[in-house]
């Protein structure tokens, strides 16, 4: 490539959540837990976006100069676009997302003809992309790789995993807080191939890792630790246990380095049956989203699995569990639905994602729904997984069906199990509590890890196994995860939908007491101050309710970092030179937008 290239690496424009001519309103909201996990919990759901990961993945590891514009609204993309001299724009989209990428296209190449454009993720699936998207190259693939080739460098140099704090905003019960959380991509697709599965048929039901081994995971880790002192991590992984010799690594050295890093993960069940709970809390996962999909277990990775049983030895032992399911597959009535939700919120995992039945391109449910002739002719625009079916669905043939029974499996959830933030501070101090009994009867017992066989064992006779250090450090990690989320008890208590719930909020209280003492000063206060918050939040979202709306819609902030500039674009929205390799700008309030 010429000496002159530059590339700007962009996610497409907000507002997001916010129904316009490119985009929708719920079901793409820019967050995790408001929209797909805790809906419906009012002022009891966190509030989080995440930066777009993938964008600084690949911007770390070419060697042209390159910016990464996250979340901009259209006016700071086309200032970049103006003021950046660049001859490459990458944009990363999804599908829902491909009228954003058309507007940003068509832009670029009526003002901006000579600009190469290259687009990537999971949009690139669309069958009939380039009638829709105007483009010169797209990505269908693994983007570090791809585009070391595109820029003919050298696509076997190592790969330099970014140190990224993964949420780009935060709030609880209406207050703004710090974002901290690392994120870790060790790699892409998963080998299962569930029929359903867009991620693992669009890297063809192969895995594609980007941390080979349990060491790259751990120097990820590492370097993130050192840059930007973290030591939790979500991992950006469809199946990270389904790597089980990684992950084994990844102990070993942390028990080596004295390092107990927290992770967040998504694993089957058969893997994790495989793995067993000792060797998940050992190894410090503190969240776990497991696809539980149907009753019916309708999915080789679910059959003959006790997934309650699962479940509950998981969540006694702190683990926290996601558990996901589908609605509306084909063996779904209006009647055996309401079942099939029963059951899933009777497993009682701290959390459930329910998502609507979605055969996007490529997948083998696509090949099948279009073999059948099903697939309805729904807009990309439209199918994000909490609107109208895609395909007909005898049993449901009307489209606000799919709306409402979404809405209502999540109520649903909520009056039953209460909220979300509840059950994961009660699971973490629960298993702090059990943990620490294993720790001491196992002591007491001279058993010791045995890392071959994943299990604790009887020392050699006559031996009295060394203490278990590694295991003491990872008990006082799990003690400071579960006290961050003491201070959110009393505004759970006090705006509790109904007694169970507010009886769980007294009993986790009495259990911070038990595993933690009584609460500090500090955390009396902070409570308070949540309360405070919270009360001004419920004002806010009845006011939204008033209007007929959800939900509050926030904005994350637009933000730019640069790599390897030598020189600061003409005007663009940096004001001071690089010091180093890497810079960022941030706008200073995330700005809030009601819809
Ligand atoms: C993090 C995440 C989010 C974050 C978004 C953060 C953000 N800033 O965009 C949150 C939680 C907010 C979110 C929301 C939604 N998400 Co989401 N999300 C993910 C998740 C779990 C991880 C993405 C990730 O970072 N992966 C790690 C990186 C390294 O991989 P990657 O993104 O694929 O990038 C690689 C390649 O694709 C390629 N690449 C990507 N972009 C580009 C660009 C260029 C130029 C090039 C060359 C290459 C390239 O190179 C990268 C490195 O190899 C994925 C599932 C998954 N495992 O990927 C779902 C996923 C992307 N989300 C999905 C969906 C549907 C949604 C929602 C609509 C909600 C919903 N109903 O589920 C909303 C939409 C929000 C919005 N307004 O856009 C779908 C997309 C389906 C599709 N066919 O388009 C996925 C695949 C989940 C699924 N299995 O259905 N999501
Ligand atoms: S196990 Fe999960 S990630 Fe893997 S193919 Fe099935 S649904 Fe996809």
């Amino acid at each position: 490539m010429g000496q002159n290239t530059r590339l700007l690496l962009t996610s497409v424009f907000g507002p997001y959540g916010v129904k316009d001519e490119w985009g929708e309103d719920l079901g793409c909201q820019m967050e995790l837990l408001n929209n797909q996990i805790t809906r419906c919990q009012g002022i009891h759901s966190p509030r989080q976006s995440y930066w777009s990961f993938a964008l600084y993945l690949m911007a770390e590891n070419v060697s042209v100069p390159t910016t990464v514009l996250d979340f901009p609204r259209w006016e700071d993309f086309t200032r970049e676009v103006e003021t950046g001299g660049y001859t490459h724009v990458g944009i990363s989209f999804i599908v829902p997302n491909v009228l954003k990428a058309r507007r940003m296209a068509l832009y670029l190449r009526e003002k901006h003809p000579e600009i190469r454009i290259l687009l990537g993720g999971y949009g690139t699936i669309i069958p009939d992309l380039a009638e829709i998207v105007p483009h010169d190259a797209a990505c269908t693939g693994e983007g570090v790789s791809w585009l070391r080739r595109y820029f003919g460098e050298d696509e076997c140099a190592p790969l330099r995993h970014p140190a990224l704090v993964g949420p780009a905003s935060e709030y609880l019960y209406g207050k703004k807080l710090k974002p901290s959380g690392g994120i870790l991509m060790p790699g892409l697709g998963c080998e299962n191939g569930c029929a359903f599965c867009v991620t693992s048929h669009k890297f063809n039901k192969c895995y594609v890792p980007l941390l080979r081994t349990g060491r790259d995971v751990f120097e990820a880790c590492l370097h993130a630790d050192r840059e930007k002192r973290l030591t939790g991590f979500s991992v950006m992984d469809e199946n990270f246990l389904k790597q089980p010799q990684r992950a084994r690594e990844l102990l070993a050295e942390m028990e080596t380095h004295g390092k107990p890093y927290v992770f967040d993960l998504f694993s089957s069940a058969e893997t994790i049956q495989a793995l067993g709970v000792d060797f998940l809390v050992r190894l410090g996962v503190r969240m776990v989203w497991i696809g539980v999909e149907s009753r019916f277990a309708t999915h080789p990775k679910t059959r003959g699995i006790d997934l309650k049983a699962l479940i509950r030895d998981l969540q006694e032992h702190g683990i926290i569990v996601q558990a996901s399911m589908i609605l509306f597959q084909d063996h779904h009535t209006p009647e055996n639905i309401w079942e099939d939700i029963d059951w899933v919120i009777s497993l009682e995992s701290s959390l459930t994602q329910f998502m609507n039945y979605t055969p996007y391109p490529g997948t083998a449910l696509y090949r099948a729904k279009a073999e059948e002739g099903r697939l309805k002719p729904v807009h990309y625009r439209h199918q994000h997984g909490q609107g109208e079916l895609i395909f007909d669905h005898p049993a449901f043939p009307d489209p606000r069906d799919h709306v409402r029974i979404l809405r209502e499996a999540f109520r649903r959830k909520y009056l039953r199990g209460g909220p979300g933030i509840v059950n994961m501070a009660h699971t973490l101090v629960r298993g702090l509590i059990r943990n620490r009994q294993d720790y001491e009867s196992r002591r007491r017992a001279n058993l010791c890890w045995n890392a071959e066989q994943l299990q604790y064992v009887p020392a050699e006779p006559g031996q009295s196994p060394a203490p278990d250090r590694f295991m003491r450090m990872r008990l006082l990690m799990s003690a400071r995860m579960a006290a961050r989320l003491r201070p959110a008890l009393l505004p759970a208590w006090v705006f509790a939908p109904n007694r169970a719930a507010r009886r769980k909020a007294a009993e986790t209280m009495r259990l911070y007491r038990k595993a933690l003492g009584r609460a500090s000063l500090g955390d009396h206060l902070k409570g308070i101050a949540l309360v405070f918050t919270g009360l001004a939040e419920w004002a806010r979202l009845g006011w939204n309710r008033l209007r007929g709306r959800e939900s509050i819609v926030r904005q994350p902030p637009c933000r730019i970092t640069r790599y390897r500039w030598t020189e600061a674009p003409a005007a663009a929205t940096v004001t001071r030179v690089l010091e180093d390799l890497q810079r960022t700008v941030q706008s200073p309030e995330p700005e809030e937008q009601q819809s």
